[in-house]
C-alpha cells in the first residue's frame, strides 16, 4: 500500500538532530511520541538563543534585555493563544497537562460541595483521573465514569445517562494515549453544557496531531503539554474561557500574580498572570513560541492528513502479522496515531527490548492508564505513536521487528 506523500519527511527530518545519530548502530525509529516528540533545531536554537544572548527575568527589569525577555514571554502567549484560537487573556503557562488539571481540581474544587458530581470516562490517563479522585475523597464528591463500547469509543448512551444537572464537572480526553480514540468532545461539551457543568478537555494527545480551535470545540478548559508538540518540558498551557478564570481563585501564591500587596490583604494581577506566580519558565515558553511556529509553518491541517494516512497504514500493517492484537477503533479517521498492541505470548517489555535492539524507540506498560488496561483485560500493551516525521518505511521495519521477536520467542 502506497500512501498520499502530503509532507516531505525527508525534509523534515533534517531539521531534527537526534535522527543524525545511530542506536544500537541502528538508525534511531522513534515511535514513543504519545510520550513526547523529538525537537527541532529551530526550538533548540531559539532556547539558546536566548540563554546566550537576553538571559533575565521577566516583567519586572527596565533594562534592555529584560525587556527583550519579556516581549518575548509575551509573545509566546499571543502565539499559543492564535495557535488554539483563544484570547490572550485566556492561556495560562504552567508545567504540563499534568499541572494544568491539578489546577482546575484545586481551584473549582473549592466551589463544590458534598454530592456534586465529576463525570470522567474510562479511558482516562491518570492525570485527567488522580486529581479529581482526590478532590471527590476530600470532599464527599461522586466520580461517574462513562463506560467505553466493544468498539472502544465512548458510550454516548451512557453519557446522556450519568450526565446530569447533577454533574458540576466532565474532564474527558480528547485522544486517548493508549487506544487512539478521538473522542466527541464537541458533542460532550453541549451534553455538559445543557446539564450547567463546566467541560474540560485533556488535550495532552490532540494537540500535535489535530488543529485545534477551542471556541468551536465550545470546551471551558483545554490542558496540553509543550513537549509532546516539538517544544520543551516543563511548559505546559491551560486555556480557560475569561469569565471563567475572571472568578476563579488563584491556584499558586506569590510574586507577579498580585496586584496589590498589605500585611493583611492582597488583589490579584490581571489576567493570565493571576494564574502564574513566581518566575515562569521563560526559555521553555519561548522553545514553545519556536515549536508553534515550527508547526504552522508545515501546517496542521497536513499534518493530520499526512499522520490518518500513515496510521492506516500502520493499522493495516500490524493487522496482518499473525499473533498481534490491536487494541482501538479500526478506522483511522476515528482515531489519532497511536497504536496499542499485545504479540501473543510475549510480554511487552520483552517485545519493546528487542523492538530496541533493532533501534525502535517504543513504549511497553500500563501507559498511566491502569484501570483501562483492567478493563481490556491486560497488564500492559506496547504501544507505538506516529507523529508527521515517521515514514512507511519505519513502520515496515516495525513489522519485521516484531516478527524477529515472534522468531525468538518461538
Ligand atoms: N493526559 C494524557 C492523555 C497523556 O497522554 C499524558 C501523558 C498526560 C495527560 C500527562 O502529560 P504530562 O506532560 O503532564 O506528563 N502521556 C504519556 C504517555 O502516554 N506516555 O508518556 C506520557
Amino acid at each position: 500500500m502506497l500512501i498520499k506523500q502530503t509532507l516531505d519527511t525527508k525534509k523534515i527530518r533534517e531539521d531534527f538532530p537526534i535522527f543524525k545519530q545511530l542506536t544500537h548502530n541502528k538508525p534511531l525509529i522513534y515511535l514513543d511520541n504519545g510520550a513526547t516528540s523529538q525537537k527541532p533545531v529551530q526550538v533548540i536554537d531559539a532556547m539558546n538563543r536566548f540563554y546566550n544572548e537576553y538571559n533575565s527575568n521577566v516583567h519586572r527589569g527596565v533594562y534592555k534585555i529584560s525587556e527583550l525577555a519579556t516581549h518575548a514571554y509575551e509573545e509566546a502567549h499571543r502565539k499559543t493563544a492564535d495557535f488554539i484560537k483563544a484570547e490572550f487573556e485566556e492561556v495560562i503557562f504552567t508545567k504540563g497537562t499534568t499541572e494544568s488539571l491539578n489546577l482546575l481540581a484545586y481551584t473549582l474544587g473549592r466551589t463544590l460541595k458534598q454530592g456534586d458530581e465529576i463525570v470522567l470516562s474510562q479511558m482516562e490517563h491518570h492525570s485527567n483521573l488522580v486529581p479529581w479522585q482526590q478532590l471527590a475523597k476530600q470532599k464527599g464528591l461522586a466520580l461517574k465514569f462513562i463506560r467505553i463500547t466493544k468498539d472502544y469509543k465512548l458510550d454516548m448512551a451512557h453519557a446522556r445517562e450519568i450526565i446530569t444537572p447533577k454533574t458540576k464537572i466532565v474532564s474527558i480526553v480528547h485522544v486517548s494515549n493508549v487506544l487512539g480514540t478521538i473522542n466527541p468532545v464537541k458533542e460532550l461539551a453541549a451534553l455538559a453544557h445543557k446539564n450547567g457543568a463546566l467541560f474540560v478537555i485533556d488535550g495532552a494527545q490532540s494537540i500535535q496531531h489535530l488543529p485545534i480551535n477551542v471556541k468551536e470545540l465550545d470546551c471551558d478548559f483545554f490542558a496540553f503539554s509543550g513537549h509532546k508538540m516539538l517544544g520543551p518540558t516543563g511548559i505546559g498551557v491551560l486555556y480557560g474561557k475569561r469569565h471563567l478564570l475572571e472568578h476563579m481563585e488563584p491556584f499558586l501564591y506569590g510574586g507577579d500574580m498580585i496586584s496589590e500587596v498589605q500585611f493583611e490583604h492582597s488583589t490579584w494581577n490581571e489576567l493570565p498572570w493571576k494564574f502564574e506566580a513566581g518566575t515562569p519558565n521563560i526559555t521553555e515558553a519561548i522553545g514553545l513560541a519556536a515549536a508553534i511556529d515550527y508547526l504552522k509553518e508545515i501546517n496542521m491541517e497536513h499534518i493530520k492528513e499526512y499522520e490518518e494516512e500513515l496510521t492506516t497504514y500502520a493499522l493495516e500493517t500490524l493487522s496482518n502479522i499473525k499473533g498481534v492484537r490491536v487494541y482501538g477503533p479500526t478506522e483511522a479517521g476515528d482515531r489519532g496515531s497511536v497504536i496499542a498492541f499485545n504479540v501473543e505470548g510475549i510480554h511487552p517489555h520483552d517485545v519493546s527490548t528487542i523492538l530496541d535492539r533493532e533501534g525502535i524507540a517504543v513504549r511497553g506498560g500500563h501507559h498511566c492508564a491502569m484501570p483501562l488496561m483492567n478493563l481490556l483485560g491486560v497488564t500492559g500493551t506496547v504501544r507505538a505513536s506516529f507523529s508527521f516525521y515517521n515514514t512507511t518505511e519505519e513502520i515496515d521495519k516495525l513489522a519485521q521487528a516484531i516478527k524477529k521477536a515472534q522468531e525468538v520467542f518461538k
